[in-house]
């Protein structure tokens, strides 16, 4: 891939605020080696070029290559695409999708297919704003899904400003001990905390956020954009709501090898994920569940359950224990759902080994 240095903003700033570009180089959209070999794996044209999906426009993707950004065209064979992905371009159209390493996915709410939120993060950002309560459901909700796409969940409690430093202190305690093992960053965009970390924790990665509306993704986007690149809105004063402001999927290039994607806010999303995937965010309850006298223990009623004895000893908290059984029900219903054609299979099977045990009987009677 070559690119000139010389290059546009991503998308004209909202504000009238000057907007140092970055320019897009290969390496500032996180082009590397690994891509480099995927390319010459891809069944693409001779004459066509990778670029980047920067945002998805239906018929259409914008994306970065070659220093600038453009919009590309959509064929009836392209597969669905999500923003990150990188692609090969044939004139003005896509040619191919380049294998993913990772991809954020979500079950649709209508029909529990598979929903591509964002492809090729390393990190996913999950931003709680601390002017309002927060869910550690929702918490546990969204590190499984970040588990699933193959990327490493960070909390994020942003608007750190907004409350004293003895409650912040409080908040992070809370979750170090309610969600185990996560990894949480404290940020301000207001006083610009907690930004030169975060580069630090992403440098040459790419970094989803995700959030309810009003949680101040943007914000942040902007804080380390060093400009307004993306609109941000001003929350409900009764309830800190947010007024949906951002409506899509944008990937803005950063400074430091930076790419980071800015979502519209959500408050729930249904996992599509297997059960193994959720155990991978719940290495606290998995490791006693490990230790119980039972390998087929359901932590119910059994002598010797290491998950029962640290529910009694409060060293497990039930709400921790209550999430972990929640999350794998779905998870375990999505898969199900996800795996409709092996489940009709098996179906079919059962139904054959059915008539074949009947007709068993009938010719012994
Ligand atoms: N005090 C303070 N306010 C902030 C901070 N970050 C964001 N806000 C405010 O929170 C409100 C919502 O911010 P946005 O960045 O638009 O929130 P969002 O998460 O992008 O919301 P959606 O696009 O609707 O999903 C705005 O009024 C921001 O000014 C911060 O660090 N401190
Ligand atoms: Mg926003
Ligand atoms: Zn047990």
């Amino acid at each position: 891939m070559s690119c000139s240095d010389s290059s546009p903003s991503l998308r004209p700033s909202p504000s009238s605020t000057p907007s140092p570009t970055v320019p897009i180089t290969p390496t500032a959209l996180g082009w590397t080696d690994r891509w480099q070999s995927q390319l010459l794996l891809a069944d693409s044209t001779p004459t066509a070029s990778p670029a980047r999906v920067l945002r998805h426009d239906g018929a259409s993707v914008l994306v970065a290559s070659e220093g600038a950004t453009r919009s590309v065209l959509l064929r009836p064979a392209t597969p669905p695409l999500a923003v990150g992905d990188w692609i090969t371009i044939d004139g003005e159209r896509v040619d191919q999708l380049i294998e993913r390493t990772s991809l954020l996915q979500r079950s649709h709410p209508g029909t529990g297919l598979s929903q591509p939120i964002a492809a090729n993060v390393d990190i996913i950002g999950i931003v709680c704003g601390v002017d309002r309560p927060f869910s550690v459901g929702r918490i546990e909700r969204f590190s499984a899904l970040a588990w699933d796409a193959g990327a490493t969940p960070l909390i994020m409690l942003s608007k750190s400003d907004l409350v004293e430093p003895a409650e912040m202190s409080a908040l992070e305690s809370q979750i170090y001990s309610e969600v185990p093992g996560s990894d949480v960053i404290t940020v301000s965009a207001a006083l610009s905390k907690g930004i030169d970390e975060l580069f630090e924790q992403s440098a040459g990665k790419t970094i989803v956020l995700i959030g309810e509306s009003g949680a101040g993704k943007s914000t942040l986007v902007n804080a380390m954009a060093g400009h307004n690149a993306a609109a941000t809105g001003d929350v409900r004063s009764s309830d800190r709501k947010g007024r949906h402001t951002t409506s899509s999927r944008q990937l803005h290039v950063l400074q430091e090898g930076v790419c980071l994607i800015d979502t519209p806010g959500v408050r729930e999303v249904g996992l599509f994920t297997d059960v193994d995937t959720v155990d991978a965010g719940f290495d606290d309850v998995t490791s006693l569940a490990d230790s119980c006298r039972f390998n087929d223990c359901q932590h119910e009623t059994e002598p010797g359950c290491a998950v029962l004895n640290a529910l009694a000893d409060g060293s497990l908290s039930a709400n921790r224990l209550a999430s972990w059984r929640a999350l794998r029900r779905e998870a375990a219903s999505s898969e199900l759902r996800a795996n409709q054609a092996a489940y009709r299979q098996q179906t079919r099977k059962l139904a054959k080994l059915y008539r074949g045990a009947m007709d068993i009987k009938r010719m012994g009677q």
